[in-house]
């Protein structure tokens, strides 16, 4: 743990927050970007190449993985996440806009809502997550599926270094328990999920998110694939990538502060899930058939 919490992770954070990333010069003459991360060259992908986005954020979780608080099925879940972001065009879609109003606008009429960070969530979006839950005056509490006490400490303090104040979940903080769930899954804290009213869950479980339900509570979760257990149980399902989710919710949030609750309640009780994630597979099968119908290959110049 001690030098995974120290120097390293220190770096790591770092180089995250806008460290120390540099510039040089390729061996083709390219200019390229190389990300220094706890001390060694993670990547080496020039600017111009197509998938130079995509291939970033990858690493992300690659070096939460390193670095110890990122499980390793994360690092599956990531791919399946990938994989149904192609199927949308990796762009925020009209029904996941949608979602994101109404659960800007749930987590504004809430009384006690709470966002859980994982270790993929930590890794992708930890600024947006803690902005959000200031937009929307959310508690943050680190809720994993692989529960370990040294991938806790270590969200939590990605949470500080990004500007929490409180971090929830850690050690003996989650000592209540999620009814009809087994092992360290189902520890929460007292103070937070186990009686917030409202819980976002980005990149859940399907066991978990039935299980908040069945306590009565509101559950928004972000997951890119729609047909997921967590899609289809939860409250309110944005189907988009969370590092795009994030920041449109607290964008929305800003835009809806101040305005009246039965505006608020409007938005958000009169949310569908069911006809929301339809709309999502209408969408991702009317996008494939007008790709089959325009056709797909690159043009790539001749040798
Ligand atoms: O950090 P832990 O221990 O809590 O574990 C986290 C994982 C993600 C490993 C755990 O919650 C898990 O196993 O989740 P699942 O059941 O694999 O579900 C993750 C869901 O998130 C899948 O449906 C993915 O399609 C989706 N997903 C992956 N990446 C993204 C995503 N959704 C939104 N944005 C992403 N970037």
């Amino acid at each position: 743990m001690g030098a995974l919490y120290g120097a390293t992770a220190s770096a790591y954070f770092f180089a995250k927050l806008g460290g120390p990333s540099e510039r040089a010069p390729s061996q083709r003459g390219e200019e390229i970007l190389t990300i220094r991360a706890g001390g060694a060259v993670e990547a080496w992908i020039p600017p111009s190449h197509p998938r130079r986005e995509s291939l970033l954020v990858r690493e992300r979780l690659v070096e939460g993985f390193r670095e110890g608080f990122v499980a390793m099925q994360g690092l599956i879940a990531h791919g399946r996440g990938e994989c149904f972001d192609y199927l949308i065009g990796e762009q925020t879609t009209p029904p996941a806009l949608e979602a994101e109003r109404a659960a800007a606008a749930a987590l504004l009429l809430a009384e006690r809502p709470v966002i859980s960070v994982n270790g993929n969530a930590a890794a992708l979006a930890p600024r947006e997550l803690v902005e959000l839950a200031k937009t929307v005056g959310a508690k943050l509490e680190v809720n994993l599926f692989y529960r370990s006490r040294e991938r806790e400490l270590l969200i939590a303090e990605i949470l500080r270094r990004n500007g929490a104040a409180e971090v929830l979940g850690v050690g003996d903080d989650a000592s209540c328990t999620i009814p009809e769930l087994f092992s360290e899954r189902r520890r929460v804290s007292c103070r937070g999920i186990y009686a917030a009213d409202v819980v976002l869950v980005p990149l859940e479980d399907g066991d978990r998110t039935e299980a908040l339900r069945r306590m009565g509570k509101t559950v928004i979760a972000v997951d890119l694939n729609p047909l997921s257990r967590t899609s289809r149980a939860a409250t309110i399902t944005i189907v988009d990538n969370i590092t795009r989710a994030l920041p449109n919710m607290a964008k929305f949030a800003e835009e809806l502060k101040g305005r009246p609750r039965d505006e608020l309640s409007a938005l958000a009780g009169g949310f569908d899930n069911d006809r929301n994630l339809r709309e999502v597979l209408r969408y991702i099968g009317m996008r494939l058939e007008e790709l089959a119908g325009r056709g797909i290959t690159l043009e790539l110049p001749k040798a």
